[in-house]
């Protein structure tokens, strides 16, 4: 069942209407390696816009040898199509395991669930860019959009950029299909940015214009927000790119009370870019007793990998923890106050779901 102008299930976890966060309960988002249109999170800055694909046009432009004006059409004859399974994540999953342990004022308390996986088909940026004959001093490739964000400031279209070589990998797709339909409007359409494995910020939708420049966007998105702000260390702070290695559960839900007996636990493991997921381990006693849980294959190269494993509990209070280990054998932080910070991004801690079994 589908609720409401964004198509979404009406069991949705809705964090705003305007503009519009969701993300799927645990139990909706464990159900499938890919995930339906339907339960897929939604993360935006204003309102959707409404973009009718006839008139669309995506721009390319800036350090080029040849500026690009392109038509929906264009895009799908002039360049071979490309698809992949990709998990989009929210710089701000998991949000609500920061605020446990510190308030994070003025952002939404994301659980497990902003972070989704979809297959995407669409045009290779980098076939893009090579047409428009990327000059050599573009270090940089901005994509705008038309969503103005009443949250900028000051107010202004949603525009983030990545740096060059990570513009110019082959995995960077110039979507205009999400699970074999057209991109819904809440997640892009006509066309979106997918950026595989980096904070789903930089996966712009309803995309407008690429532009080739010799410095990162000027942009709010990109200059101020989604950023870890500025400590004496680093006085420009750091832009966030690639997520890090990250797990979490999604069933039970934090606060179940459930039957005594056998109880089934399921989440998923992600790693960073250019790593794989060696080893998930959950806890059904606080940490004292780990077991290794066997991994499903990932839904496409660096999507996530679910996993589900049973545990007979006793009568009490419980705490279910969960940790992983990538491919280079780095590991989870432990503890939510060791990666807290004031924006609440990015907290890969180890997942803590607190049960009570009668
Ligand atoms: N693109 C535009 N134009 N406007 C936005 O607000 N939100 C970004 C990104 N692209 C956003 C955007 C953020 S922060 C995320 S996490 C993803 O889109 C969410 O994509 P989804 O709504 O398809 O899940
Ligand atoms: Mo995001």
């Amino acid at each position: 069942m589908t609720m409401g102008m964004w198509d979404k299930r009406d069991d949705m976890v809705v964090h705003g209407r305007e503009p519009f966060n969701a993300e799927p309960p645990g139990t909706a988002l464990a159900r499938a390696a890919v995930t339906p249109a339907d339960t897929f999170y939604s993360r935006n800055h204003g309102p959707v816009p409404r973009l009718d694909p006839a008139d669309w046009r995506l721009t390319v432009d800036g350090l080029v040898a040849r500026p690009l004006l392109l038509t929906l059409d264009d895009l799908r004859s002039r360049f071979a199509a490309a698809e992949a399974t990709v998990t989009l994540q929210c710089a701000g999953n998991r949000r609500a395991d920061l605020t446990a342990v510190r308030a994070v004022p003025g952002e939404t308390p994301w659980g497990p669930g902003a972070l989704s996986t979809a297959r995407f088909r669409g045009a290779r940026l980098a076939d893009v860019l090579a047409h428009a004959g990327i000059a050599p001093e573009a270090a940089h490739v901005a994509f705008r959009a038309p969503d103005v964000s009443p949250s900028a400031d000051p107010p202004q279209p949603y525009e983030v950029s990545v740096p060059r070589d990570r513009a110019l990998t082959p995995d960077v797709l110039l979507a205009w299909s999400m699970n074999d339909a057209p991109l819904p409007p809440v997640h892009g359409a006509p066309l979106r940015v997918v950026v595989p494995g980096w904070i789903g910020a930089r996966s712009v939708k309803w995309l407008v214009r690429v532009t080739a420049r010799a410095a990162p966007s000027d942009g709010y998105f990109q200059a101020t927000a989604y950023r870890l702000p500025p400590t004496d260390d680093e006085p420009d702070g750091v832009t966030l790119g690639p997520v890090p290695l990250n797990c979490a559960v999604l069933t039970p839900s934090d606060g179940a009370v459930l039957p005594r007996g056998p109880v089934e636990v399921t989440g998923y493991a992600l790693a960073g870019e250019g790593r794989t997921v060696a080893r998930v381990e959950v806890s059904p006693d606080g940490g004292r007793a780990w077991s290794r849980v066997a991994l499903d294959e990932p839904a496409g190269p660096g999507a996530w990998q679910r996993w589900r494993t049973t545990f007979d509990l006793p009568a009490g209070d419980v705490l279910v923890l969960a940790r992983a280990w990538d491919s280079t054998g780095a590991g989870m932080p432990e503890s939510p106050a060791s990666v807290w910070n004031p924006k609440g991004y990015v907290t890969n801690s180890w997942p803590r779901v607190r049960l009570h079994v009668r």
